[in-house]
């Protein structure tokens, strides 16, 4: 199995917008070794084309959202600096699919690394918390993979967005934050933030030991998503999306072609 040729592919369709097979398809074989191992070189691909490794993001980190795709474990996905928007503003044409979920985003003061980490260690490492909204949009037909394919799709990463306000991380108990997600004024998903892991700061802990097996950590300055709150909803030109996250205001994104 050549690795690098199919991280090669894999960037392409990422980077054009284009659906491709599952690689699992072509590839039985590709173990979950494989799969990061692919993510990372098909990443490296964008920043060795000016792209920026700015962050981490957890995915699948609920039960809802492990059993909707059909994949029983977290993972994890590379954030870079395209991704993130500056302006709440989402140009779906050159997304395939895209779906929003909202999420909590961590910035690191400090590097996290090693299969030892405890949450006391991620809360003494964290500079602040911004309410978020995640866009991802999987490069597999009707967002249809195994854990292998996802892995080295980047975890579906696609966008994000963080809110305009930080907060301190003992701002409030952040796995009791209700959040409530609209589509055009009507109140189409809600859930709390315990939905990640029974606490988000647990993803975090999560997130370092994954990291740690190959040899990376989380370093300082560096965002990490936490995990969707809710199901993830698809979004459509012209939609305006509200997330509304109790005690930490709302946060809009519009969608256009
Ligand atoms: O951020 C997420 O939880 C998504 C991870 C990948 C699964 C999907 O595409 O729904
Ligand atoms: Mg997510």
């Amino acid at each position: 199995m050549d690795l690098l040729q199919i991280a090669k592919h894999v960037a392409d369709h990422q980077k054009n917008g284009q659906e491709m097979d599952k690689i699992s398809l072509s590839h039985p074989n590709m173990n979950v070794e494989h799969a990061y191992e692919i993510q990372k070189l098909s990443m490296d691909q964008a920043i060795n084309n000016g792209d920026r490794l700015i962050g981490w993001k957890m995915g699948l980190t609920s039960k809802a959202k492990q059993l909707s795709v059909g994949v029983e474990e977290a993972i994890y996905g590379r954030l870079t600096s395209s991704m993130e928007l500056t302006e709440p503003t989402l140009h779906i044409g050159n997304l395939i699919h895209p779906r929003v979920e909202p999420e909590f985003a961590f910035i690191l003061n400090k590097e996290l690394k090693g299969d030892q980490i405890t949450v006391r260690d991620v809360w003494m490492a964290t500079e602040c918390i911004f309410p978020a909204i995640e866009v991802i949009d999987s490069r597999y037909r009707n967002f249809s993979f195994t854990l292998e394919d996802v892995v080295a799709d980047n975890a579906s990463s696609s966008k994000f967005i963080l809110g305009n306000q930080a907060f301190s991380p003992y701002f409030t108990s952040w796995d009791k934050v209700g959040v409530s997600m609209a589509r055009n004024g009507e109140t189409v998903q809600s859930g709390v933030g315990a939905a990640v892991l029974d606490h988000p700061v647990k993803s975090i802990v999560e997130l370092v030991k994954m990291l740690d097996r190959e040899g990376f950590s989380v370093k300082p300055g560096m965002v990490v998503l936490a995990g969707g709150i809710t199901e993830a909803i698809n979004v459509y030109n012209g939609d305006v999306i509200e997330v509304h996250y109790d005690q930490l205001g709302t946060l809009k994104l519009y969608v256009e072609l």
